[in-house]
């Protein structure tokens, strides 16, 4: 493969963008190398600056579920630009949506929409904080809730690729009422609740994590951390940024039958623009302003262009009643696939798989937490993705992330795929 105009476009983006990228993960620090410049993409597959044609397994890190330019989210978007992108005031497609999203979710009676996964992470936090009247809140070590300060204590993804789990700019006072637990361990949760009792407004994990690659809740784990809130009176929020509309229309809560007290939505709820949720029942969200006195606003929050494009995306996943099993399916293709070949060319390794969420770690060990997905060696991570990479198939750059399947995807693009990790490491 040839990056040439790559390189050159990179070059030229680290004058004016800090590190060429306007999010670190894409500057393949953790792997090494050019990033790759995208041209345009359809389906399941990119197109590079270089002409290059690449199968897509990261999908804009997860909201082209349905593969990239879908139809139906491009004719939503085109129509809507043209009759103004945003009002700064309400509109009805606004109520679509998040009539919509309420009807498929479990447990929330109310939505509100903002620009990000970060910032419906930090928005939920603060609701938390103010529904209970309590500081504290216990998030778990590898998992990552976007860059609020609040997060930054040892963020999963982008932070540990760079192998510096705190954040310069983050301060002590900020940090003190942030709580470690490690994940799938309860124990660790418990020693924090009796450590700090009465303290601590809410519990925030990324129910199936994606940022530590993908890890499942071992069983009973999610059930435990309900049950610890409810005898302590602590909040239990589900981060399904990556997972919400992915997993399952109801996401984690109908896959796993575990309900949380607030949900945060992200990637897929936007259909490939930027939108941002959070919800829950209406005791806790009639304590948001204008209603209630935990404050939070945004000027393109619920805008009617990427809410057409988010409304057009869930009516899609909505009215198909095979598409979570469909994605499934090929994930487990896939996975059986490289598991084969890995195996025949002995390569130690470990996949973990949830729906249509799957990571690849060259490890013995079963990844169950960050520690154990910390363990996977890099320097064989490094010849798969560039293996992977030069056979056109785009897989995540760093062995932190998850790849995230589209129903776009081929029974042939998944054979070519298992093929090419076979070449990589024959
Ligand atoms: P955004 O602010 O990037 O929209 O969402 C933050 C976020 C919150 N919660 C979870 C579970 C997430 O995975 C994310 C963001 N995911 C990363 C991928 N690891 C986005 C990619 C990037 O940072 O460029």
């Amino acid at each position: 493969m040839i990056y040439k105009r790559s390189s050159a476009l990179f070059a030229a983006a680290e004058k004016v963008i800090p590190g060429g990228v306007n999010s670190p993960v894409r500057a393949f620090k953790a792997v090494g190398g050019t990033p790759i410049f995208v041209k345009e993409a359809k389906g399941a597959y990119l197109y590079d600056e270089d002409g290059n044609v690449l199968i897509d397994y990261i999908n804009s890190w997860g909201p082209m579920i349905l593969g990239h330019a879908y139809q139906p989210v491009v004719d939503a978007v085109v129509e809507k630009a043209q009759k103004g992108t945003s009002f700064g005031m309400p509109t009805e497609i606004e109520t679509q949506i998040a009539e919509l999203a309420v009807s498929m979710v479990p447990n929330i009676d109310k939505i509100r929409f903002v620009n990000s996964g970060t910032e419906a992470c930090m928005s939920a936090v603060r609701l938390a904080r103010g529904f209970t009247g309590k500081d504290k809140i216990i998030k778990f070590a590898g998992c990552y809730h976007g860059h609020s300060d609040s997060f930054l204590i040892q963020a999963g993804s982008g932070a540990v690729t760079f192998g510096s789990p705190n954040s310069p700019g983050v301060t002590a006072g900020t940090a003190k009422d942030t709580l470690l637990a490690n994940y799938n361990n309860l124990s660790s949760v418990e020693a924090l609740i009796a450590a700090n009792k009465n303290e601590i407004a809410c519990i925030i994990i990324e129910p199936v994590a994606g940022n530590m690659g993908c890890i499942p809740p071992v069983k009973g784990f999610l059930e435990g951390l309900r049950t610890l809130c409810d005898a302590n009176n602590i909040l239990l929020i589900f981060d399904e940024v990556m997972t919400g509309f992915r997993l399952a229309k109801g996401g984690v809560q109908e896959l796993y039958g575990v309900d949380a007290d607030i949900v945060c939505f992200g990637k897929v709820i936007g259909g490939g623009l930027p939108v941002g949720a959070f919800a829950a029942r209406n005791e806790i969200m009639n304590q948001l302003a204008p209603l209630g006195p935990v404050y939070q606003a945004g000027t393109l929050s619920g805008n009617p262009l990427a809410m057409a494009a988010g409304f057009a995306m869930l009516n899609e996943l909505n009215n198909d009643k095979d598409v979570f099993k469909r994605l499934a399916e090929k994930t487990e293709y896939l996975h059986k696939g490289l598991a084969r070949v890995l195996y025949n060319n002995n390569i130690t390794h470990t996949i973990n798989r949830v729906g249509s969420m799957i990571s690849v770690h060259f490890d013995k060990a079963n990844v169950i937490d960050f520690e154990t997905a910390a363990k996977g060696n890099n320097e064989t991570f490094k010849t798969f993705f560039h293996g992977m990479l030069n056979q056109g198939i785009y897989i995540a750059p760093s062995a932190f992330e998850t790849w995230f399947i589209t129903d776009a995807l081929t029974y042939n693009d998944l054979d070519k795929t298992i093929a090419a990790c076979d070449a990589v490491f024959r």
